[in-house]
């Protein structure tokens, strides 16, 4: 198996990045007026403006050429950890390293493109601008992480399953830390309500079988990301994935519960039984970027009620005859749930309209629309009786 095979690249991809090649590899320097090669790799770590890389014939150190920096209007264009690129190196092939036999070696090359991603994981970031952060991409499944204690909240669980269900990826709810308690029922009840149909693990970072039970939901060769709040034991589960300390873990304050943010920047491993993991520093805030039609599936029993209320556009804030208000009142829905819902509506649309330019919009959509993630999420609308 090749090692692009083994960074998880599937056909799809491969055709793609041939498709590109073929426009870029006999490109000159035009300086030198020599041919500069041209390499596939994908996006493993990501450290201010330097990239690693890894390629065919190894990891190797990339900055964003001046042609491509150009073209990024907006911070969804910039390659992310997870992407797949084309990378041109620059030292020239019939140059003197390659007589001397060093050609595979890159000291430093520039990604000139990236291929079309199939999922792209993206929060709002915190700031008074708004702008959509790529946290990563061509992810299979984004693996929230909570933890038993203080940090656990089903309304952050709310934002983090609806980010994942608008990236195109599926996610996973994994409440970690199950060891610190004997009543863990409750807990995953709470969280199952607040994202109905996600799938959930229940599991200790630090049992035996902690990893094994996560493992049985993780395939060879598929893509995940581990996000969360700081201190919840993200790096702790990868490290059990690789079968190795390979990130630093660092106890959590004793007291307050809070993380100390071990991790600082984004990173892709492979396991040995084959699965790609992508561990990501914690996030204090998780601001939601342009959800689109994603709250529907986080929220289908809300939506649902909203069909029966009698205004077409009620607000659900004590209209006559509001289903919504009715099922709060009855005690069948949380109201803080329904706070979130119109909350996160809100947010969303925040997100989109702040994203002024129309053109990367529609990029945006673009690859929404044909996600192997949509379809799946097709399916669970017409498992949860929902409408399209
Ligand atoms: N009791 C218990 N402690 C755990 C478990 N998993 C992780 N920890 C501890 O929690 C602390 C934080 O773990 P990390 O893995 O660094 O957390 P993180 O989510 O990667 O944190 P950031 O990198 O800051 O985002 C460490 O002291 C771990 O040993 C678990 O299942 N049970
Ligand atoms: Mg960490
Ligand atoms: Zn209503």
């Amino acid at each position: 198996m090749s090692e692009l095979n083994r960074y998880g690249l599937t056909a799809e991809q491969r055709a793609e990045l041939d498709q590109i090649l073929e426009t870029l590899t006999y490109a000159t320097d035009v300086a030198t007026d020599r041919a500069m090669p041209c390499v596939a790799g994908r996006v493993i770590r990501n450290q201010r403006e330097r990239l690693s890389i890894a390629g065919a014939n190894g990891i190797f150190s990339a900055t964003v050429s001046g042609r491509l920096r150009h073209r990024i209007a907006s911070p969804l264009d910039a390659p992310a950890v997870g992407d797949w690129v084309i990378c041109r190196r620059q030292t020239a092939l019939d140059g003197g390293a390659s007589s001397r036999g060093e050609a595979d070696e890159i000291d430093d090359a520039q990604v000139e493109a990236i291929a079309p991603r199939h999922s792209l994981f993206v929060r709002r970031s915190a700031g008074r601008t708004g702008e959509p952060q790529v946290i990563a991409a061509n992810v299979d499944r984004v693996l929230i992480v909570t933890a038993v204690g203080n940090e656990l909240n089903p309304r952050r669980i709310e934002r983090y399953v609806t980010a994942a269900w608008a990236s195109g990826a599926e996610p996973l709810i994994v409440l970690n830390k199950c060891d610190r308690t004997e009543g863990v029922a409750p807990l995953i009840a709470e969280l199952r309500s607040a994202a109905p149909g996600v799938p959930l693990v229940a599991t200790s970072a630090l049992s035996e079988a902690g990893p094994v039970e996560l493992e049985a939901w993780l395939d060879a060769g598929s893509t995940v990301a581990f996000v969360g709040s700081s201190g919840v034991g993200k790096s702790t589960l990868v490290n059990r994935l690789l079968k190795e300390a390979a990130l630093r873990t660092h106890a959590v304050r004793e007291g307050d519960d809070k993380g100390r943010h071990t991790t600082t920047h984004r990173e892709l491993f492979v396991c040995p039984s084959g699965l790609i993991v992508i561990d990501t520093p914690g996030m204090r805030e998780f601001g939601l970027y342009d959800a689109g039609d994603a709250l529907e599936l986080t929220f289908p029993d809300v939506v649902a009620l909203i069909a029966g209320c009698r205004f077409r556009n009620c607000r659900h804030r004590g209209e006559p005859d509001c289903a919504v208000d009715e099922a709060v009142r009855r005690g069948v829905l949380p109201r803080e749930r329904v706070q979130s819902y119109l909350r996160l509506v809100a947010e969303s649309a925040d997100g989109d309209e702040r994203s002024r330019d129309a053109a990367n919009r529609e990029k945006h959509r673009q690859w929404k629309s044909v996600t192997k993630g949509m379809r799946k999420r097709q399916r669970l609308h017409e498992k949860l009786g929902l409408k399209h």
